[in-house]
């Protein structure tokens, strides 16, 4: 893994690789395992099993660190997840996908030049999974499953295999869906998550793939965004035996239900240009959304602009409550915490807050098309208690490491580098 240019925060730090197992009382909670200081930073997971991921997110420079390949998933499990018969033995017929896309110079160096027609951000040439290219996968089992995570800085990938065969989308961003959706093809945007059950034949060899993806440009735009672009991402190589493997239950989770007529208010969005919400770019000492701790809100997210974006909330998952005028397709039923927008395309986002409050202590909302982030297109949110005023960002303290997940410069060890 490439260093990082900057100290930057990154969500979820780990010693070392291990599986997190949620308590049957509903939260785990995770430590720093090296951490120096006495009072390491704790912090309680509070959803359901899911495929979740980490990145750092500095402002102004989240794009290269990403594209360096600073970014990795965590497996959150529980027990209504864990008793379903779906394939869970990681590695062996769970395996984690995590899709990047890179240039490189005749030395093998990341190229970092910038491509200059596309309206997205960056685009790569070469393909990589969990960092290798062109890489393959033995399997001994009947069904895998493929934790899918679109870990690239702006390309948009439309997965399925070379073959056409159907398989089960069994899970997005925040989890598990009430039941599987049995298709061809999952859209993937950067940073959106899926999880795919497929079945394979004794000694048979299929490769996933990326099919050229609806971006909803028009042809020579399309061109410079990777419209018309598909790759070869994995070999998949079953063995002469497979294990049996049950079919996928018809039935999944069951998801908490929010309530539509709960809606205390909507609120409009707009993504304007490649660097702009509601004409606005990124200011970390303003506040541009402030939501009352536990209510349930809509958001209309408006793409003003001639590009793609899609749109990220931190610390929800959300439910999609329409999409571009209709009801949710099947791959955006389920929790979501990032949703692909087209060019002037709505979309309608059903969000319940959390249940805990901070007034000063903000949560971000952004393009996570990473060039898009970092030239502005991000806002933040407080949530608060009923009738509790924001404090404002030049009140806050300047050391607290929590203060905000976008400073360019997290100073952990605060009292030390507190300068005269
Ligand atoms: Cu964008």
């Amino acid at each position: 893994m490439a260093t990082s240019p900057t100290q930057a925060p990154t969500c979820w730090r780990q010693g070392r690789p291990r599986r997190l197992s949620r308590s049957g009382s509903g939260a785990v909670t995770i430590r720093a395992l090296s951490w120096r200081r006495a009072s390491a930073p704790a912090a309680t997971i509070d959803q359901p099993a899911a495929t979740l991921w980490y990145h750092p997110h500095p402002h102004g420079a989240t794009e290269d660190h990403v594209y360096r390949g600073v970014a990795g998933l965590f497996l959150l499990e529980d027990p209504e997840a864990g008793a379903l018969p779906l394939p869970d033995r990681y590695g062996i017929d769970d395996i984690p996908i995590i899709i990047q896309d890179k240039r490189f110079d005749r030395d093998g160096n990341l190229d970092f030049g910038q491509s200059p027609f596309s309206p997205i951000g960056r685009l790569g040439d070469r393909l990589l999974v969990n960092g290798t290219h062109d890489p393959h996968v033995n399997i001994s089992s009947q069904r895998v499953r493929l934790r899918l995570l679109n870990a690239s800085t702006a390309r948009v990938y439309n997965l399925g295999f070379a073959d056409d065969r159907p398989f089960d989308l069994v899970a997005t961003d925040g989890g598990l869906l009430e039941r599987p959706h049995r298709t061809t093809r999952v859209p993937l945007s950067p940073g959106e998550r899926a999880e795919i059950v497929a079945a394979f034949q004794p000694g048979e060899r299929v490769v996933l793939r990326s099919f050229p993806p609806d971006l909803g440009l028009d042809i020579f735009q399309g061109r410079f965004a990777g419209a018309d672009d598909s790759f070869d991402l994995l070999q998949v190589r079953a063995g002469p035996r497979l294990t049996p493997a049950p079919p996928v239950p018809s039935r999944l989770v069951h998801h908490r239900q929010l309530d539509q007529a709960g809606v205390v208010r909507t609120r409009r969005l707009e993504l304007n240009g490649s660097s702009r919400i509601n004409d606005l770019r990124m200011d970390l000492g303003r506040i541009d959304q402030t939501v009352t701790v536990g209510t349930t809100e809509v958001w209309e997210i408006a793409n003003r602009s001639g590009n793609p974006h899609n749109f990220h909330v931190h610390g929800v998952q959300l439910k999609v409550a329409s999409y571009l005028g209709g009801p949710p397709p099947p791959h955006l039923a389920g929790w979501k915490d990032t949703v692909f927008v087209p060019p002037d395309g709505t979309v309608r986002l059903l969000i319940q807050f959390p249940g805990y409050s901070d007034p000063a202590l903000p949560y971000m909302f952004h393009c996570h098309l990473l060039e898009h982030e970092d030239d502005g297109m991000m806002g933040q949110f407080l949530v608060v208690q009923p009738g509790q005023p924001p404090t404002s960002p030049s009140q806050q303290h300047h050391h607290d490491p929590r203060q905000n997940p976008a400073s360019r410069e997290l100073q952990l060890e605060s009292d030390r580098v507190t300068g005269p």
